[in-house]
């Protein structure tokens, strides 16, 4: 009988190739051209794009790996995940991002058993940076070496200057390793998203919470260094597993957003934790995050103090 257990290096191959392939798919379609369409309201979009690449990847996925669940941004009538080995992804994690050509956008796609992510591929073809992850195997970033010799830019008015990409070089995360300790929400930088619900119960707690976490001192505020919004729940998980984004808290957002940024946080020595006060092991399918950088100290302290922060509590059905 064959083993039922995922070969989790054969995913990994194979989703880090299908990345690549997709990415060509989204940096050839024009944002402009590609119809945009509205979901829950005015914020929420997706484009034909987003569409195509789910096909094209659900489609391989459904021919390479057969037997195995496929859950998909574009497809799925439902977040929740099940234990069945399951493909969870998004096709353009960032469509607001992509509709107004603003290249911070990524292809997200995370392999999940028994409802843990185990795999995790994150690419964001405009810069040719791939995250990726196997459980227990570490995260890397493999992207464009960077030259030592930078050759001579070209003149005022040249065009068509050769490519200086030459190779690609894969560098384990986080960048800085050992990871220095975290120094409390006062020293840090934090990634959060207004998402796509704009009133109501968790309008009002993130927005009292952004101010909670920037106020200073006489607000009783903790003053972090500043907050950043950058429209991609897959590239803040990265850029917290680099180690350049201090935590990174959303509700909201979903399976197929965190997935695979998921895996690519725990293999560089961050944490996923719950998006409200003492939710210690959350569910992929949870809807309400926060990530924690890997650290040579301090992680705990700092999920206490950030959960310290909160105004409210955060409320999302599958
Ligand atoms: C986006 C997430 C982001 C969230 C947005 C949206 P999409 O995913 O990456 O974190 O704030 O509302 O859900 O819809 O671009 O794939």
């Amino acid at each position: 009988m064959a083993d039922p257990t995922p070969n989790l290096q054969e995913v990994h191959d194979f989703l880090f190739t299908l990345a690549i392939r997709a990415g060509t798919m989204i940096t050839s379609a024009n944002p402009a051209l590609s119809p945009v369409d509205t979901k829950k309201n005015s914020s929420d979009l997706v484009t034909e794009t987003d569409k195509a690449v789910e096909d094209m990847v659900s489609s391989s996925l459904k021919s390479k790996f057969p037997s195995y669940s496929f859950l998909g941004e574009e497809t799925s009538t439902s977040g929740h995940l099940t234990s069945a080995p399951t493909f969870i992804v998004d096709p353009i994690d960032g469509t607001t991002n992509f509709v107004h050509a603003h290249p911070y956008i990524s292809i997200s796609m995370a392999f999940a058993y028994e409802c843990r992510p185990l795999v995790g591929i994150v690419y964001n073809p405009f810069t040719q940076h791939l995250y990726h992850a196997i459980h227990g195997k570490g995260a890397f970033l493999t992207a464009p070496s960077i030259p030592t010799s930078h050759p001579p830019l070209p003149s005022h008015g040249e065009s068509n200057v050769e490519p200086v990409v030459s190779a690609y070089t894969r560098t384990r995360l986080p960048l800085k390793s050992p990871a220095p300790p975290l120094q409390g929400l006062k020293q840090a930088l934090v990634a959060i998203e207004w998402g796509n619900e704009r009133s109501g119960n968790n309008w009002e707690t993130k927005t009292k919470t952004f101010s909670s976490l920037a106020g200073d001192d006489s607000t009783g505020g903790s003053m972090v260094h500043s907050l950043r919004s950058l429209g991609s729940a897959a590239l803040n998980c990265c850029a917290v597993a680099r180690g350049d984004l201090d935590a990174y808290w959303e509700g909201g957002c979903w399976a197929w957003d965190v997935g695979a940024g998921w895996v690519i946080v725990e293999e560089a020595g961050g944490k996923v934790v719950g998006g409200n006060e003492g939710e210690w092991k959350p569910n992929v399918d949870g809807r309400r995050y926060l990530v924690v950088r890997g650290a040579e100290g301090g992680q705990e302290e700092m999920i206490h103090e950030f959960w310290g922060a909160l105004r409210g509590k955060l409320e999302y059905e599958q």
